[in-house]
């Protein structure tokens, strides 16, 4: 082929024109362009302290020549940015941390020996890690899943992880059989996808043939793997622990979290959107909350009972599939957690912190149940692949605030530096290596273990339907809806018929008329059979406490508007809605068509804080649109507009409307109904926000 000399040539030539002085690559690259002046810098060095003077040009051998291996600089750079991951959590590997404390306000002295139950009053400094399940690290805030709370109390005896999950049960009775329930959720094997979902075969699949999963696969399916934000979700130790107090007496213990803004969800169809609008939700949610010191807080309960009140339950509490109804043994409330301090750097803490069940202090001992047994064997086990070394509890974020030592050395950075010969004990050799203080603080329940070895499931543990059926029929009826459509939704992306059957045959011991509306839903013909039981199925008392509208706080706080305004738009309606939301604890945020601001009617430039294609209304709990005609009109040619109105609607919002917004309402063929109110009426507008209008549900969705 013919070369065309002319081009190559008038390339050169560009590049040589272009190609900076020597002497000025600096320059060249850019690099001062971003320097803050006046700013007290740090040299920049290597990490063996050599200082940088050029940290924008690798070494050459001559300037457009190859580069030298011999640039330790480049090397160390870029090596260190090659191993910048480690590996995430096979499980709950997205995630929000924050810093705070606990402070105890009743003391369990009757119960326990351990401090942090004990002594009042005190704020004992904690780290908490709430985390999606099923997805990967850099996956979305809102799927619908499980969310992991997990609290580390560097308490004075040594530090305590309360590692538990916002739904009180699990899938699954026996640690064994974890693995699978894992690989069968995460996203499938040979194709890679579906990241974060339930929704899928492989998932249904195992829980339809393991119908010990049926109570949770209620909780999952409710609104409580929706929600609206990380500072609105309970926490539960789910295991029952012991507590051991001076004399040796043991108690079981459950423990419970209580966020103080109580319980809000989202919808399905909201939080899908807010995965595409906002995939940090969460995340943001939780540091803007902190930033501006609005600190997220839980009240911390316990239940407390017997071995012969447990003997009473008409289940077993060692079955984390169970739950022990509030009604039949009530919350104590005994402290409080406030979560005051985003963390410093978010892989330094966040991601490297490691919780382990097993990290318990005296005075907290374990129960028989299986899957805590399983647990606490393998958290340490995951920490020493991900972590890379038995030093991790040397980590900031991990080590103990209390005095610890021992005799283990060395290994993967080694960061302490233990002095003298001894590194054993006993020993006769020095006077300060570290020693056992006896009497050993560590009291276990004095339980006498009889019975024959086996892999065998307990008798007690065979009835797997009767608290699904509970729960549900605790339900409000729209959180049955809720149930009944994320089922259907769910097992509608189920390619294989026999599972979706399969499913249908285990809801009608749950409950016959959810199972026909769920079999209705899929477009079944015909009713499949439903299983035979392990166990009878048993009716319960209802118990509303598992209800999550119930919880939800008539209250702003924590919530948030946003009013949506354009060229045009009357400032003083502005500034009345604004302070009326504001003034009830909402966090209020203004969107334009564009984020350089509107010109308003008295020709005032209003700065806002989000462009309308980039803030939709899934982001807030209420809207107002406060437009004039014109930019109504403007508007309603807008289908981000469009968008922001329909889906305020439809997600059962209050929404505050003047003349022009109404013209886009009607743009966006919106009914009116009790949740829609003057932007004169700011009154109604904030007791409207405060909830959601549930009685527009019926007209906005199916739900059959
Ligand atoms: Fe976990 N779980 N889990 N889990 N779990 C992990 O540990 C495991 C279970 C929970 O923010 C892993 O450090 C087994 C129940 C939370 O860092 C791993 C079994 C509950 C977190 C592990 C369970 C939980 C984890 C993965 C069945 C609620 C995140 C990374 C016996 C009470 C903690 C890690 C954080 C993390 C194992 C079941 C809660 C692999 C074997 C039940 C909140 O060790």
């Amino acid at each position: 082929m013919k070369k065309d000399k002319t081009d190559s040539n008038s390339a050169h030539h560009e590049l040589k024109k272009n190609r900076p002085p020597y002497g000025n690559s600096k320059l060249a690259a850019g690099g001062e362009l971003h320097q803050i002046k006046g700013g007290k810098h740090h040299a920049l060095t290597t990490n063996q302290g050599v200082a940088l003077g050029d940290n924008q040009n690798s070494l050459r051998a001559n300037p457009r020549g190859p580069t030298l291996l011999e640039d330790f600089i480049l090397r160390e750079k870029i090596t260190h940015f090659d191993h910048e991951r480690i590996p995430e959590r096979i499980v709950h590997a997205r995630a929000t941390g924050a810093h705070g404390f606990f402070e105890l306000t009743h003391s369990l002295k009757k119960y326990t020996t351990a401090r942090i139950l004990t002594e009042t009053g005190e704020k004992i400094p904690v780290f908490t890690r709430i985390s999606t399940v099923a997805g990967g690290a850099g996956s979305v805030d809102t799927p619908r899943d499980v969310r992991g709370f997990a609290v580390k109390f560097y308490t004075k005896e040594g530090n305590w992880d309360l590692v538990g999950n916002n739904v009180p049960v699990f899938f699954i009775q026996d640690a064994i059989k974890f693995p699978d329930l894992i690989h069968a959720v995460k996203m499938e094997p040979d194709r890679g996808f579906p990241q974060s979902a339930t929704a899928h075969d492989t998932f249904w699949d195992f829980i339809s043939l393991t119908p010990e999963s049926m109570h949770m696969v209620m909780w999952i399916m409710s609104d409580r793997t929706l929600p609206r934000s990380l500072r609105m979700i309970e926490g539960f130790g789910v295991h029952s622990f012991r507590l051991i107090n001076e004399a040796g007496g043991s108690t079981f213990v459950k423990f419970h979290w209580r966020p103080r803004l109580g319980l809000q969800s989202t919808l399905w169809d909201e939080a899908a959107k807010i995965a595409g609008a906002d995939q940090d939700f969460h995340r943001r949610d939780m540091f803007e909350a902190i930033k501006a010191g609005q600190f997220p807080e839980w009240d911390f309960a316990v239940q407390l009972f017997t071995q012969e009140e447990a003997n009473t339950f008409p289940f077993d509490h060692l079955d984390a599939t169970k739950l022990i109804p509030e009604e039949l043994v009530p919350l104590k409330v005994i402290g409080r957690m406030v979560l005051d301090r985003w963390p410093n750097n978010f892989f330094a803490e966040t991601e490297q912190v490691a919780y382990c069940p097993a990290n318990v202090v005296p005075g907290i001992d374990f129960s028989n149940d299986p899957l805590l047994q399983g647990r606490l064997f393998s958290y340490l086990d995951t920490q020493l692949s991900r972590l890379g070394s038995a030093n991790f509890h040397q980590i900031p974020i991990n080590a103990p605030q209390c005095p610890f030592a021992n005799h283990q050395r060395d290994g993967h950075m080694q960061m302490s530096q233990p002095q003298g010969r001894v590194a054993y004990e006993p020993n006769s050799l020095s006077k300060d290596s570290p020693r056992e203080t006896p009497p050993d603080k560590l009291h276990h329940a004095a339980i006498i273990e009889i019975g024959q070895k086996g892999r065998i499931r307990a008798e007690s543990f065979a009835d797997h339907y009767s608290q699904a059926r509970q729960f549900y029929l605790s339900q409000s009826s729209h959180e049955q809806a809720h149930i009944a459509s994320a089922l259907v939704f769910e097992l509608s992306k189920v390619e294989h018929l026999h599972v979706r059957e399969a499913m249908v045959g285990h809801l009608r011991h749950v409950e016959d008329g959810l199972a026909h509306r769920v079999a209705d839903g899929l477009g079944l013909e015909q009713m499949p059979p439903a299983p035979l039981p392990a166990a009878p199925v048993q009716d319960m008392p209802l118990s509303p406490a598992l209800q999550l509208i119930g919880k939800m706080k008539d209250t702003l706080d924590g919530r948030s508007v946003g009013i949506l305004i354009a060229d045009g738009s009357d400032r003083d309606a502005i500034k009345a809605i604004k302070k009326a939301a504001t003034d009830a604890g909402a966090a209020v945020k203004i969107i334009a068509p564009k984020v350089g601001g509107a010109r308003l009617d008295d020709g005032t430039l209003r700065k806002v804080d989000g462009q309308l294609a980039g803030t939709p209304s899934v982001l807030f709990d209420a809207v107002a649109i406060i437009l004039s005609e014109d930019g109504a009109k403007a508007l309603s040619q807008d289908s981000a507009a469009i968008d922001f109105v329909r889906n305020a609607f439809a997600h059962l919002k209050a929404i505050a409307a003047d003349g022009g917004g109404r013209t886009l309402l009607n743009a966006a063929n919106v009914g009116i109904d009790g949740g829609i109110v003057d932007v004169g009426a700011c009154d109604a507008f904030v007791a409207a926000a405060k909830t959601r209008q549930w009685d527009r549900e019926k007209y906005v969705r199916t739900l059959d």
